[in-house]
């Protein structure tokens, strides 16, 4: 269900008069449903992406239900790596779900917010706690706050027509990696497509048995972590044959694929980073 604004909040939230919002949305300029009664009604997603395409400031993120003061913030990657680790380090969901606004406000795309920003700031968090300078619990809940500010930067997200094409993926048994998955599934959503994650450990049979099913026009995998390298050989090659019958391209990525394993696998294409996977996704 989208969140809808009246004309009013919106107003309040940009800091313009409600006539000039109205206009815009007659102009066709910010996408307005109507109400049984004749109101106008606006989805929050629709009101985000005028912002963004826009380069219009939020005065008042909290009539849009984002923390203030989101929307003047940060826009420049880098520093927003340091900000989103430290914010993750001390579970400031608030800070990080903020950032990630106004990274995406200042109109950089998803895939380089998570591969760059998110993925960053777990990686030095990574080092972090190898080096024992945090705990844990601290990486732990770092992986929940992300979980639930990537469900947010999805709802912000553009609505995806039913008739896009479906994509899907998520890890392998033993996996238990779900964050790339997650972010897959909102890079190509943000890139059109209808992507779905289906979180982590699956037996590839019950992969085959979706591919089969569901007909995707795209299917991704991330690896992250291989239990026994020949049993995943196995799995893998049993997934791709299925896939490749069925004439569906299969994304792959993840830390666990090193060069020697990759010479012993088939795939449609390799990917590093999630902006690869929608460079890769552009061509199908
Ligand atoms: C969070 C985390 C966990 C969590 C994950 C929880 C969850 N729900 O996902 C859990 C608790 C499972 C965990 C466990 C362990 N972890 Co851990 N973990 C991490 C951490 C901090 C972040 C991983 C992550 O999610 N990153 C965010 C994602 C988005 O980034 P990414 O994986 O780099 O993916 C990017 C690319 O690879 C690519 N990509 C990935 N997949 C795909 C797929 C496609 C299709 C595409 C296009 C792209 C793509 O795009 C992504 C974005 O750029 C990493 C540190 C790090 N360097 O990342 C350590 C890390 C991976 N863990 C480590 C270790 C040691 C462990 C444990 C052994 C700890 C322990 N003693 O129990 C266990 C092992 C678990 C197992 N079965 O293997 C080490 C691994 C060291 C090594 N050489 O292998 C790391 C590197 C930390 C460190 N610096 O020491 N961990």
């Amino acid at each position: 269900v989208r969140e809808l604004l009246t004309p009013r909040q919106v107003a309040l939230a940009i800091g313009v008069s409600e006539a000039s919002l109205k206009r815009w949305c007659d102009k066709g300029l910010l996408p307005a449903i109507r109400t049984a009664g004749g109101h106008r009604r606006l989805p929050l997603n629709g009101v985000l992406d005028f912002l963004r395409r826009s380069g219009r400031r939020v005065v008042r993120p909290q009539v849009l239900g984002l923390p203030s003061p989101t929307g003047k913030g940060e826009a420049n990657l880098d520093r927003g790596r340091a900000r989103v680790r430290s914010a993750l380090e001390s579970g400031d969901e608030e800070q990080v779900l903020r950032l990630a606004h106004d990274l995406y406000l200042a109109g950089h795309r998803i895939c380089d917010i998570c591969d760059r920003v998110l993925a960053g700031a777990f990686h030095d968090l990574g080092q972090r706690w190898e080096h024992g300078d945090i705990e844990v619990y601290q990486e732990r809940r770092g992986v929940e706050i992300t979980r639930r500010v990537l469900h947010r930067l999805r709802m912000a997200l553009p609505d995806v027509p039913d008739s896009a094409p479906l994509a899907f993926g998520g890890t392998l048994a033993g996996d238990p990696y779900t964050l790339a998955s997650s972010m897959a599934e909102i890079v190509l959503r943000e890139a059109g497509w209808r992507a779905e994650s289906y979180g982590s450990g699956h037996p590839a049979a019950t992969l085959r048995a979706a591919l089969n099913d569901l007909r995707p026009r795209l299917f991704w995998l991330s690896i992250s972590t291989i239990p026994s390298v020949e049993e995943f050989l196995l799995e893998y090659s049993s997934l791709y044959e299925t896939a490749v019958s069925l004439g569906i391209p299969i994304a792959v990525g993840g830390r666990g694929l090193g060069e020697e394993l990759r010479r012993e696998m088939q795939y449609s294409a390799y990917c590093d980073t999630l902006r690869h996977l929608v460079s890769f996704a552009r061509t199908l």
